[in-house]
């Protein structure tokens, strides 16, 4: 009964795990558009949809510093946000760090429960006021977040862990947060209207360019202290371990630095693994998306029909034109490649892989090996499909 008031959902979604509700958008609908729909951007919760959240008109979110900082508290409806803050809207990728698990269960077992495949990321226009301006209404500024050793605002939501009676909570550092090039934002609106219940309503953090964890929804509060969340999902689930360990058990997250800006990440949504070559074709349309974390932009998209001997420079379509600095969005990329005419044979099998470069020249790891966790997390190694013609 924990789940009794879960929102409807839309049938489209491919639904990973009900309670808690995961679920990513088809990848053909995710694919024809830059902005993808409220009712289908993936879902990831990991408690019901809380119950007590409020509506816009009766909501309040307390923005405060630990006591020992001596910072004003601030209580403020919806409507203080949008009366007393500049209102920005930013179109901003989220990514979970789950995106792609299926590609390191495929290694090896991990214990992350939903074995998502390459959609559990979407891209949404989010409307809200800066964090940093939140912040110097209760007087906090970088410099006196400096002198006073507040180095840490953890983000706390209204959905409640029953068993161990502990709200969902994350936490970025203060330096992101008020960065004027960070684009910390509590949100009220998506794609121009009220937040989803799923996606955090009435509202939520946004912080462009870390991993989705840290966007915490059904906001409550923020508080800047010289410490981060001691919530597991601060402390624990969020710290990639090194492949050599296989259990929960073996694990040291205190020696794991948690996720936070993510690193390049590119994807083939079209074709879908497995889809069939039809005798006459002599070409494949691949379509797909390629983003980086910390608002890096994508420079560059190389697809490969050999398993990464040879490589072609895919175009990019949309995307290409972000803030520098500030590429929150990804990018979309398309290009078409030439069947030779021994894969055509019946039978025959091919893959497709690609591989995205940033405005840093980061790229993706080759191998899921060799960043291979238990967790399954952060899977952002060369992305191969299978393709094969008719048997
Ligand atoms: N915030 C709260 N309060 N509770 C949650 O379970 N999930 C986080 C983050 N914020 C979560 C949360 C995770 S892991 C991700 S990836 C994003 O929300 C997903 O946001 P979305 O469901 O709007 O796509
Ligand atoms: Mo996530």
């Amino acid at each position: 009964h924990e789940y009794k008031d879960e929102p409807q959902r839309t049938p489209d979604i491919v639904v990973q795990c009900y309670k808690p509700f995961n679920g990513e958008p088809p990848h053909g609908v995710l694919l024809s558009r830059f902005i993808t729909p409220n009712e289908i951007h993936y879902v990831r919760n990991h408690l019901p949809v809380p119950a007590n959240a409020g509506t816009i008109n009766t909501h309040k979110i307390v923005v405060e510093g630990d006591p020992d900082l001596k910072l004003f508290c601030a209580e403020l409806t919806v409507q203080d946000l949008k009366d007393k803050f500049e209102a920005v809207t930013l179109t901003v990728t989220l990514q979970c760090a789950g995106n792609r698990r299926n590609d390191m269960c495929a290694v090896e077992t991990v214990s992350g429960r939903a074995p998502w495949n390459a959609g559990s990321i979407s891209t949404a226009e989010w409307t809200g006021v800066r964090v940093r301006d939140l912040a110097r209404h209760i007087g906090l500024d970088p410099d006196r977040a400096r002198q006073l050793g507040a180095k840490w605002l953890t983000a706390t939501g209204l959905d409640w862990h029953r068993v161990t009676q502990q709200h969902f909570e994350a936490s970025i550092s203060t330096q992101k947060a008020l960065d004027v090039k960070g684009d910390v934002i509590v949100a009220y609106a998506m794609n121009g209207k009220e937040l989803p219940p799923d996606h955090g309503y009435p509202v939520r953090l946004i912080v462009p360019g870390y991993v989705g964890t840290r966007s915490v929804k059904w906001l409550q509060r923020i508080l800047f202290s010289a410490t981060d969340s001691q919530s597991p999902w601060q402390q624990i689930d969020y710290r990639p371990a090194p492949p050599s360990v296989k259990v929960h058990e073996q694990a040291k997250p205190q020696e794991c630095a948690p996720l936070m800006a993510l690193p390049v990440q590119s994807a083939i949504l079209m074709p879908t693994a497995g889809s069939i070559i039809a005798p006459d074709q002599t070409s494949i349309k691949v379509k797909g998306y390629a983003w980086s974390g910390d608002g890096h932009a994508i420079v560059r998209v190389d697809v490969s029909s050999d398993e990464g001997q040879s490589w072609t420079q895919a175009k990019i379509t949309e995307g290409r034109s972000q803030p520098e600095g500030r590429a929150w969005a990804w990018a979309l990329w398309e290009l078409s490649v030439p069947i030779p005419s021994e894969k055509k044979a019946v039978g025959g099998k091919m893959t497709l892989t690609c591989k995205a470069f940033d405005d840093a020249w980061n790229t993706q790891p080759r191998t899921t090996a060799e960043i291979w966790n238990y967790r399954g997390l952060n899977c952002n190694s060369w992305h191969t499909i299978p393709v094969c013609s008719q048997v």
